[in-house]
């Protein structure tokens, strides 16, 4: 069953949901939803190299493909991950175009990149021929860069015109923290930035995602054209979840 995200247009908007709790059977569960992929978070969530394995063929199981938000500067986890079958890849704190190069050379085989071949898993669940999947590989599996600095946002338009690059990734709370110099997690020019975002990866013609911390958030990047979005993330879906059924039953908090 191919789960590639790219190459075959993807659905868009994309919708999309970080998963924190690595955990096969969570996925199962969060991949048979009407969510197009599942972001397997490594760099803040507990997901290592063997529950990203377990994960990526859990969501496969419901035909979902599973974006890896890579450790920052962990770009030489990113390959071995494309060879576990990982359909694309989130990448924390890209703040130039260097940075996004040095991805692309993990992620891309040539001449975009310097992929090693070895895609092992990865072919088995791509449904492809050797052949095809190296003529494919590159334009299918995504590399979104995460726009999380002040650098970053200076930087956008030579992140996105680094060939291989397929699109950006905005961090808000980081790009707050660095708006700020550390003083806040949400800056009024994080807002004003969005915009602006948007509009520079679609003169690319290339993609430009969020993470929404709450659906109100999600429901607005909709609204203001990103085109990949992810759905909060299962910790606080989860929490949120306990606190509606709490309340539905009347449970006020005890004392
Ligand atoms: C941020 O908001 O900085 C993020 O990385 C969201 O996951
Ligand atoms: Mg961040």
């Amino acid at each position: 069953m191919p789960v590639f995200i790219a190459g075959a247009e993807p659905a868009v908007p994309h919708l999309t949901c970080f998963v924190s709790i690595p955990d096969p059977s969570l996925i199962e569960v969060m991949a048979s939803s009407a969510l197009d992929s599942l972001v397997l978070d490594m760099q803040h969530g507990m997901f290592d190299e063997a529950s990203v394995l377990a994960g990526i063929g859990a969501a496969a199981l419901h035909g979902k493909p599973v974006l890896v938000r890579l450790p920052v500067q962990a770009g030489g986890l990113a390959s071995r991950m494309a060879d576990f079958g990982a359909a694309g890849f989130i990448c924390p704190m890209v703040n130039s175009a260097a940075d996004a190069q040095a991805l692309v050379d993990l992620v891309k085989y040539p001449p975009l990149g310097r992929r090693s071949w070895g895609p092992r898993r990865a072919l088995a669940l791509s449904g492809l021929t050797a052949p095809e999947y190296l003529s494919r590989a590159n334009a299918r599996i995504v590399l979104l860069a995460m726009i999380e600095t002040k650098e970053a946002l200076d930087e956008l338009d030579s992140i996105l015109a680094t060939p291989g690059v397929d699109g950006v990734f905005v961090g808000p709370s980081d790009l707050a923290v660095s708006l700020s110099a550390g003083a806040q997690l949400t800056h009024p020019d994080v807002d004003a930035a969005l915009p602006r975002t948007v509009a520079a990866a679609h003169r690319h013609g290339k993609r430009a995602g969020i993470f929404a911390a709450s659906t109100s958030a999600a429901r607005e990047a909709l609204r203001q054209g990103f085109d990949i979005v992810s759905v909060t993330q299962d910790g606080m879906l989860l929490s949120g979840a306990i606190a509606n059924a709490l309340e539905a039953v009347g449970h006020t908090e005890r004392t």
